[in-house]
């Protein structure tokens, strides 16, 4: 999943993408670079950051998406915690909608998922982007937000959303220190065990820097990036959301052949590895 955030305030393209031709540039050269899906963001949810205006969010967002499906087929997911800019995306072609709140951040969340019928990302975060960082706590990182993510997609069924429309995200960095997402990175195959598609958004995060403290700009993250992708897609994730596409599919495309072609028989995750692309084809 690449990563096109049409914002002026991103972490760490902010500004780079607002315009309209140059979201289309970038949307172009990730769909070259191999992504399988393309997600549009118009609110920055960086820790400190301010929530937008729904009709500011929309006239960022609906143009690009607009845009992109003049070119191309390729499935678009909206970042969005808004239900109205969720419905509207939809309507203009988007395919699935990826809520950081988990359908939590308002009380028409849960009834806009189930009309619209499209998979559904519900990632785990604790509290809110303007706080989430204020020396968040847990007694059991990984229990509270399985047990979280699971109540989550529970509401979500009760609600009337599909089971097979469901993906998790265990929300790295949102709410979470060093020790927070390391105990999620390790546990990811413990998420996978609750039986639905996860996906992993782990590209330029302050982890990298928490674990390399000389990567302050978050484009000197990539070796890091690159590290976590490849230990997620060895705990069996089936899509990862990143902003450096290429990098990340030549270096999934290097350890697939690796684990297939380097003479032991593969092990289970390394399968599901290689079908990654497939899997996102396939739900979305
Ligand atoms: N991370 C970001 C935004 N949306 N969605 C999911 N499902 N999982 C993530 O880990 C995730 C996400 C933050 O990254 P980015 O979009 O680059 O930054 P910003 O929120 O500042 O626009």
């Amino acid at each position: 999943m690449g990563v096109l955030n049409v914002t002026p305030d991103s972490f760490s393209d902010g500004g780079r993408f607002a315009g309209l031709d140059a979201a289309l540039a970038q949307a172009r050269r990730m769909i070259e670079a191999g992504a399988d899906l393309i997600d549009i963001g118009g609110e920055s949810t960086r820790p400190g950051a301010t929530p937008v205006e729904e009709d500011i969010e929309l006239d960022r967002v609906l143009p690009v998406i607009a845009a992109i499906r003049q070119i191309s087929d390729i499935p678009l997911s909206i970042d969005t915690l808004k239900p109205a800019v969720a419905r509207a995306a939809v309507q203009a072609g988007v395919v699935m909608w990826n809520d950081i709140s988990g359908l939590t951040a308002s009380p028409d969340s849960l009834p806009t998922a189930a009309e619209l019928g499209c998979p559904i990302v519900i990632m785990h975060m604790k509290g809110r982007p303007a706080t989430m960082q204020d020396s968040p706590r847990y007694d059991d990182p990984v229990r509270e937000v399985l047990s979280d993510l699971e109540a989550r997609a529970n509401a979500a069924m009760s609600a009337g959303v599909a089971r097979d429309k469901i993906w998790l995200d265990p929300g790295i960095g949102f709410g979470k220190q060093l020790e927070h997402n390391l105990a999620l990175m390790a546990a990811l195959d413990r998420l996978k065990a609750l039986e639905f598609p996860v996906l992993l958004g782990v590209s330029r995060k302050r982890t990298v820097m928490a674990i390399d403290p000389t990567a302050t700009d978050p484009n000197d993250r990539l070796g890091g990036s690159l590290a976590m992708a490849l230990f997620g897609a060895a705990k069996g994730v089936n899509a990862i959301r990143v902003h450096d596409v290429r990098e990340t599919v030549q270096a999934l495309k290097v350890w697939a052949a690796l684990a297939g072609d380097g003479g032991a028989s593969p092990s289970a995750p390394q399968i599901e590895a290689r079908q990654i692309p497939y899997a996102a084809r396939a739900i979305v």
